[in-house]
């Protein structure tokens, strides 16, 4: 659909860009700060592990300096939870709570909201050892962090996200929460147990915010792709709405009903897998959480087929989801362009995917990560100024910003854009040298150099986009 006249992005409207405090600070193990999951882990062969990452801990300022010379309206941070319980519940390590008070205060001194994601993939690894997300404790311990930075910084915070990609962490267990499925009886229902344990604490700290924070607002920040059929076949369009509801809809419901998704509840019913750790009074604690809005990351959209019989059952990568037999399975889209990283770039896919989001759950969407990881080089104009030239970044973005407007138009109700990432950072699992920011850190997968600061072409770029209010994306 074309529109004779775009709507404008309103006013208010949150341009920042995000991080998140493994992938950025640095000081893992330092200042008082217990051990994550993150940096008890072996890193992938071939990068980095966390103990210095962007050094963020210890050039916040600079880098918000910089953030404000961009123009947000917002910057997108987590806060370790490990940072500030060590043992991720009772002693609490006051230098990580001034770490993130200093850090709010920058932020503010500059007109910057900070959006504060409350759990970032770093799991104290003290709370891991005592089974994770599997032991129903943890919902109990995320209560106590919530209250904790309620307590701290409710005063100064409005914006919070409960768990970033609870989706990715659910359906990619092996990868990202190191799970060992060969160790497990059912390894289904042992996931969707710490599922459900994950979508109780998000309840309750939904309902905490409220009560603490009358004048706050939080949300979920799932990954969600809508999911593509991969013919018109009606079995191809059953895979993709069967794909939908386990990728992105189960957690979506959750959040926003309080109701568990029909077709993942009967899936997990086929195979013997229902979560048994569901007690009297969870489920009226997840209808009594409402968020304030949406939040959620977007890289690309997914698309799945009709498996057949002889598709072997394997687990899903990052992006696609899993393959079931009988019910759907990841494919490649060849419609699509990638990433040098092999990434799938579908912008008019955000479009799609915005739609939907809006359709099903009448909420304001901010859009907490979208962004293209590259090999970015730093180099010398000829002043001897550095330079990084990214015109495939710049291009990336006016793509999926374009695509926004055009959502805008159709009568989404945005809030927000936030990319990922205003500063580089380490990968989740690819290293530093898959960069993502608008802010250049001169480091290496190993050798740490400098760490100076440099804007990139996509800093100026963006700069002129929050000043234009997004009408300026030449
Ligand atoms: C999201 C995560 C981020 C981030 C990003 C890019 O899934 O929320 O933490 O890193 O993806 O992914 P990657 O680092 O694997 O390139």
């Amino acid at each position: 659909m074309l529109h004779k006249s775009l709507k404008a992005f309103p006013d208010e409207f949150l341009w920042g860009a995000s991080t998140s405090a493994y992938q950025v600070e640095g000081a893992a193990l330092s200042h008082g700060k217990g051990p994550s999951v993150q940096d008890v882990k072996e890193p992938p062969a071939g990068t980095s592990g966390f103990e210095v990452a962007a050094d963020q801990y210890h050039r916040f300022k600079e880098d918000v300096a910089l953030m404000a010379e961009m123009g947000f309206k917002t910057y997108r941070f987590s806060i370790s939870w490990a940072r500030l319980l060590p043992e991720g519940t009772g002693r609490v390590n006051e230098e990580g709570v001034q770490y993130y008070d200093d850090l709010i205060d920058e932020c503010l001194k500059y007109d910057i909201q900070p959006l504060v994601t409350m759990y970032h993939f770093d799991l104290p690894a003290a709370l891991d050892e005592q089974g994770g997300w599997g032991n129903r404790a943890t919902a109990d311990a995320f209560v106590e962090f919530s209250h904790l930075m309620f307590s701290c910084y409710g005063d100064r915070v409005k914006y919070w996200l409960t768990i970033n990609e609870q989706n990715m962490m659910t359906l990619a267990a092996e990868h990202v929460l190191g799970l060992d499925f060969s160790k497990l009886e059912n390894p289904n229902k042992y996931v969707y147990e710490m599922n459900h344990n994950m979508l109780l604490a998000q309840a309750k700290a939904m309902v905490l915010c409220h009560e603490m924070l009358p004048g706050a607002k939080i949300g979920p920040a799932p990954n969600i792709a809508l999911v593509y059929p991969d013919s018109n076949k009606p079995e191809d369009i059953l895979a993709a709405q069967n794909m939908n509801a386990l990728r992105n809809w189960l957690y979506l419901d959750m959040a926003v009903y309080g109701i568990y998704n029909h077709v993942v509840w009967s899936w997990l019913e086929e195979q013997d897998a229902l979560p048994t750790n569901i007690e009297p009074g969870d489920l009226a604690i997840m209808k009594a959480a409402k968020p304030d809005f949406i939040a959620f990351n977007y890289y690309s959209t997914a698309t799945a087929a009709m498996p057949s019989a002889e598709d072997e059952t394997e687990s899903g990568d990052q992006q696609s989801g899993s393959t079931v037999l009988g019910f759907a399975k990841g494919v490649a889209n060849p419609n699509l362009p990638r990433t040098q990283f092999g990434w799938e770039i579908d912008p008019v896919g955000f479009r799609n995917t915005l739609r939907e989001v809006y359709s099903r759950y009448h909420l304001p969407i901010i859009i907490t990560e979208n962004g293209l990881g590259a090999y970015d080089k730093l180099e010398q104009d000829e002043s001897g100024n550095d330079v990084v030239h990214d015109p495939y970044r710049i291009d990336y973005l006016r793509a999926h910003i374009e695509q926004m407007r055009l959502a805008i138009s159709d009568g989404v109700e945005m809030m927000g854009y936030c990319p990922w990432s205003a500063v580089d950072l380490i990968s989740t699992h690819e290293g530093f040298v898959k960069r993502y920011g608008f802010i250049f850190v001169n480091r290496e997968e190993f050798d740490l150099l400098d760490l100076r600061r440099v804007r990139k072409d996509s800093f100026f770029w963006y700069k002129k986009v929050i000043a234009s209010k997004g009408t300026d994306l030449a």
